[in-house]
């Protein structure tokens, strides 16, 4: 029995079995094509795999980087990193050797990874460097490095919301981990692996290493943070949730500076301007990263028995924050400080800083903390004894109200995405919402079991038989762009014979 606790070792497995159960027989095909690809590029077969796979988020949407909570799943499609010890490189390559050519790094865990120069293999030696300096952090010493020969081969959709980037490191960790005897568990390697993905430039919060690395069959996690745990949620009998990918790739140069980085940045000031106005000095203000450390401030100036919720939350933020967005200027004044000088050494944000100089505050706040209380909300539904068909509807409720906050308050939505959206609830979802980081990318919808195949039929026809028309994508790949899933088995080790 596969086990998802932050405590626990990584899992090791002989088989494929305990990972991909009713699919192991195409899973074993696919291994066989992976060994194949490395013998021939390196002359023998290698002396393990690590897996972890990409995943879904059901709800609670851009506040893991604010400290809270969110509920995700992890997917059956999975990152392959398959390993073995030799030369006196990293030497890494991948089966889709056109879509991603051969890199080669030093073993030297101290080597920069260039962020201006996005390459695939940068995801492996920010882990590879990961792994590193979490025993550095440990104050363990290191064993030698040794070059590593890898063989990659992904399953999971890239730049569409479903955390390929997360599979890739968090399998590469466990590889290198792997290859160099060195043992952590779950809850370290997901703490360290979203550290390390920052070294290819996004400052992500800790959802997606989390749930890959810790994610179970047919069990949806709650996934919390500071210290990285997760929980698990039984979903109702009967429920399935449908990937569909709107095909709208979110652009990588705009989300660096003008979507993702700028939200971190955003709440941050929306922290400190709200910190301000409860009362903090200046200097206090400038501190607050999270709009999380601002809760008991609220407490304080709201006393009553309802002043730690989000409804007294959500009232400050419309009592102290204006509406409309505000300028650097306006900041550095309540703040007494260049923001160029509160994100020293902060690459990734002075980039943002660089590229905007108006910052919305109210409405990402607004989002937030009526996002994180959906989570609880959406757990409690789940546990509770109510009859399935009530639950489906309240769940998907949430779902519903977490995407009109994406799209209006966080505004991290798109006219695909937004238009899919609408196509789902046509097609019968009971909720139906964007999933992971937005601007494109997929949607996640609640569908009943028995409606599965009804509704991706509606859906190939309200928005992906457009797509087959214009020459967008061919008919006999639609099966990657919409299905359904049940929560899989987390990240794992695999010793094949
Ligand atoms: P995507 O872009 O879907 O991998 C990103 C972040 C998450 C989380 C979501 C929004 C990374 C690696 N992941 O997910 O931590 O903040 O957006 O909820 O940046
Ligand atoms: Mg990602």
């Amino acid at each position: 029995m596969p086990t998802g606790g932050a405590g626990d070792p990584i899992n090791v497995y002989s088989e494929l079995e305990p990972v991909y159960g009713d699919a192991t027989e195409t899973a074993r095909r696919r291994y066989e094509t992976i060994k194949a690809a490395f013998v021939e590029r390196f002359g023998s077969a290698p002396e393990a795999y690590a897996r972890s796979p990409g995943r879904v988020n059901l709800i609670g949407e851009h506040i893991d980087y604010e400290g809270y909570g969110v509920l995700p799943m992890a997917l059956a499609v999975d990152t392959v990193v398959a390993v073995r010890r030799g030369c006196d490189q990293l030497v890494v390559c991948n089966v889709d050797a056109a879509k991603y050519p051969e890199k080669v790094f030093s073993v030297d865990p101290a080597q920069e990874v260039d962020v201006g120069k996005h390459n695939w293999g940068n995801y492996f030696v920010a882990a590879y460097k990961g792994v590193f300096e979490h025993l550095a952090e440990k104050g363990q010493q290191a064993p030698a490095p040794v070059g590593l020969e890898i063989m990659v081969h992904g399953t999971v959709p890239t730049g569409g919301g479903l955390s390929s980037s997360a599979a890739i490191v968090c399998a590469s960790a466990m590889a290198v981990m792997r290859m160099h005897g060195i043992e952590f568990t779950k809850g370290e390697v997901a703490e360290f692996t979203a550290r390390a993905e920052r070294y290819v430039g996004v400052t992500s919060g800790g959802m997606d290493q989390a749930i890959s690395i810790m994610g179970m069959p047919g069990i949806a996690k709650l996934v919390e943070f500071n210290p990285v745990r997760a929980s698990d949620v039984v979903l109702p009998e009967g429920t399935v949730f449908v990937v569909a990918n709107s095909l709208a790739v979110s652009n990588k140069a705009e989300s660096a500076t003008k979507h993702y980085n700028l939200r971190v940045v955003e709440c941050r000031l929306a922290a400190a301007a709200l910190a301000l106005a409860l009362g903090q000095s200046r200097e206090e203000a400038r501190k607050i990263i999270t709009l999380k450390e601002v809760e008991p401030l609220i407490e304080a100036k709201y006393s009553g028995p309802k002043a730690s919720t989000s409804g007294a939350q959500l009232a400050a933020v419309q009592e102290l924050l204006h509406d409309g967005a505000y300028s650097t200027g306006e900041i550095e004044e309540l703040l007494g400080t260049k923001l160029t000088d509160l994100y020293e050494g902060n690459a990734s944000a002075l980039r943002v800083l660089g590229a905007n100089d108006s910052f919305e505050l109210k409405k990402r706040a607004l989002h937030v903390y009526a996002e994180k209380q959906r989570v609880p909300d959406f757990r409690d539904v789940c546990n509770s004894g109510a009859p399935v068909d009530e639950k489906m509807a309240k769940l998907g409720q949430l779902m519903d109200e977490s995407h009109a906050s994406c799209r209006d308050l966080y505004e991290c939505s798109s006219v695909e995405l937004d238009a899919l959206v609408q196509v789902n609830k046509g097609a019968g979802a009971i909720g139906s919402r964007l999933t992971g980081a937005g601007w494109g990318g997929c949607t996640v919808s609640l569908v009943r079991q028995e409606d599965v195949d009804a509704f991706i039929e509606k859906v190939k026809e309200g928005y992906f038989q457009g797509l087959v028309a214009a020459g967008r994508i061919k008919a006999e790949e639609l099966g990657e762009h919409i299905f359904a899933s049940k929560p899989a088995a987390g990240g794992a080790v695999l010793n094949l014979r």
